[in-house]
């Protein structure tokens, strides 16, 4: 493990390194292009499965902190390539996080591109939804993923809010969104955004305005957690219940 990796795993688990006991929580992934209605979406999940604890964890934590270097030719930066994000560090907390540990997460500041402090502390929870444009990519994140979500936004939609959320919100210039637009997001969503989405097991057309998909997912997020509780909490009675019946 590397050092930073170290560091942020000092401060999570009363139980050590033990295991902890615990049920699995719900995993899921929601990936598409940028200004898809990501957040938008989860929030909706999030807000419908009120009674549940939920937690949030974006791929966006997991950007790596940029040098002086790479800051002075900012524009040649990919942030939308995989190498931009420490998946490594991602797969470890996910993994912290599915064995009942809680988690120090990177705070990434996306006006200096790097991780500032404190970190975000997260505890384990009923469901974990982990969202991001490159989710849907990485084999080994989506094997830790009980659901694959990817929301499917037409192009030039997202291409609208992307220019409205950069200008307005993040202060850029619309050159600079073109520009960045042409050269690297648009390049990498058809490389590997685009190719991710036959990994998932939903398909939202039209992101938010989908209320009847969000609908579903969430019907499905609360059957299996009906079966998840009543499977982790009482094997002993599971068992005692089937014997029982024999
Ligand atoms: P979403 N991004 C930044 O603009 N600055 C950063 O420091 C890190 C990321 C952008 C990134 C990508 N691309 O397209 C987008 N650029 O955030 C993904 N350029 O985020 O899914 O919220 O659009």
């Amino acid at each position: 493990l590397t050092h930073s990796i170290k560091d942020h795993f000092s401060i999570q688990s009363n139980y050590g390194s033990e295991e902890v006991p615990h049920k699995q929580p719900f995993i899921i992934g929601l990936a598409g292009g940028t200004a898809s209605g990501k957040a938008t979406v989860c929030n909706m999940i999030i807000s419908q499965l009120h009674d549940q604890r939920v937690v949030l964890v974006s791929q966006e934590s997991f950007y790596h902190s940029l040098t002086d270097e790479q800051l002075e030719k900012i524009s040649e930066y990919n942030f939308d390539h995989p190498d931009a994000f420490n998946t490594e560090l991602l797969l470890l907390c996910m993994e912290r996080l599915k064995h009942g540990h809680a988690v120090s997460i990177p705070n990434y500041d996306v006006k200096s591109h790097k991780c500032i402090e404190p970190d975000r502390k997260v505890n384990p929870s009923d469901v974990i939804i982990l969202e991001g444009i490159l989710v849907l990519q990485d084999q080994h994140v989506r094997d830790l993923m009980n659901m694959k979500i990817f929301v499917d936004t037409d192009s030039d939609v997202r291409l609208a809010r992307r220019i409205q959320r950069d200008t307005v919100e993040r202060g850029r210039n619309i050159e600079n969104v073109l520009d960045q637009y042409t050269k690297f997001v648009k390049p990498s969503f058809e490389e590997f955004i685009l190719p991710s989405k036959k990994h998932a097991d939903v398909i939202i057309p039209r992101g938010a305005d989908n209320d009847v998909a969000i609908d579903l997912i969430v019907q499905h997020i609360r059957t299996k957690l009906g079966q998840h509780d009543l499977c982790k909490i009482y094997p002993n009675v599971f068992v005692i219940y089937s014997t029982f019946q024999i």
